[in-house]
């Protein structure tokens, strides 16, 4: 597909204002053919999704077009279904009509096809945000964001996807979490979370199931079960109940401490130790 895309891109023409050079191997074809090249057209969306319209006419008269458009795939795990070997890295989904997202996927985790929500790794992203900006997500794909709660509905609705939470200590001790469901409602409904079942590795405990059937609560959303704003407390926008057991959006500290403010999981030693990192990413049920 990519050298398909690039024999189309090596060409003597003008795209959007860009110069592009034909290959001799296309010069030549042309030539032959007796084809007039008429307009080629580029679109880029994200870091590597490349659409190319070429449209070229005989001397007759006769118009013939050619389009390469790459493919829309709905989430990572699409993108692994149809190119087996891609790596880890930044790519670009479709995860709704007229919505696209630029998102990191891992693609090596337990067979890869991971489509990754959330990442924290180094406190560059502030998690402390308001409704609207959890609604459209935040951050960069390459390094810390959320990816948005119109997404993540969007990718979760067909109730088909599991949840893998992915944690690691300031020790660089990790370990990691699954859900055998995780479902989050549209905006009307706040985007209320739906979980399945929990299994950890060995060490780790069941911290998100308390905001099992909570809605999503922001700085400005105060949608949790409890008198104060639990958003607000924890710094965090997040399935707030009353208010939690876990708070993997809060706020980021370069060395561990104790504060349920803090990136921490209560039930990885009884404790709101910081952790270092977090990884939020979801799959369909069918390929695992
Ligand atoms: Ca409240």
């Amino acid at each position: 597909m990519w050298t398909l895309i690039m024999a189309m891109v090596v060409g003597g023409v003008t795209a959007g204002g860009i110069k592009l050079h034909l290959s001799d191997e296309m010069k030549s074809m042309l030539e032959k053919s007796n084809w007039d090249h008429q307009n080629t057209a580029l679109s880029i969306h994200g870091p590597i999704t490349l659409d190319v319209h070429s449209s070229f006419k005989l001397k007759k008269g006769q118009v013939f077009l050619k389009s390469h458009i790459h493919r829309r795939n709905k989430d990572c795990a699409h993108i692994k279904r149809h190119r087996p070997l891609s790596r880890d890295g930044v790519y670009t989904i479709y995860p709704a009509p007229g919505m696209n997202k630029t998102v990191f996927c891992d693609m090596s985790t337990d067979g890869g096809g991971w489509t990754v929500i959330q990442r924290r790794i180094d406190g560059d992203t502030n998690f402390f945000r308001n409704w609207k900006e959890y609604k459209n997500g935040f951050g960069h794909a390459e390094d810390e964001y959320w990816l948005g709660n119109d997404a993540i509905h969007a990718l979760t609705k067909d109730k088909k996807q599991i949840l893998r939470i992915d944690l690691m200590k300031f020790s660089r001790e990790k370990a990691h979490v699954t859900y055998s469901l995780f479902f989050v409602d549209n905006e009307a409904n706040k985007y209320k979370l739906l979980l399945g079942n929990f299994n950890g590795t060995k060490g780790l405990g069941d911290s998100f199931s308390h905001s099992n059937n909570s809605y999503f609560s922001a700085r400005d959303a105060d949608n949790d079960n409890h008198k104060a704003n639990c958003a607000d407390t924890f710094k965090a926008g997040w399935w707030f109940n009353a208010c939690i057991n876990t708070n993997l959006n809060g706020e980021y500290r370069k060395a561990s401490r104790k504060d349920a403010k803090e990136l921490s999981w209560y039930h990885w030693g009884n404790s709101w130790r910081s952790l270092k990192s977090a990884k939020m990413m979801i799959r369909s049920v069918q390929i695992a």
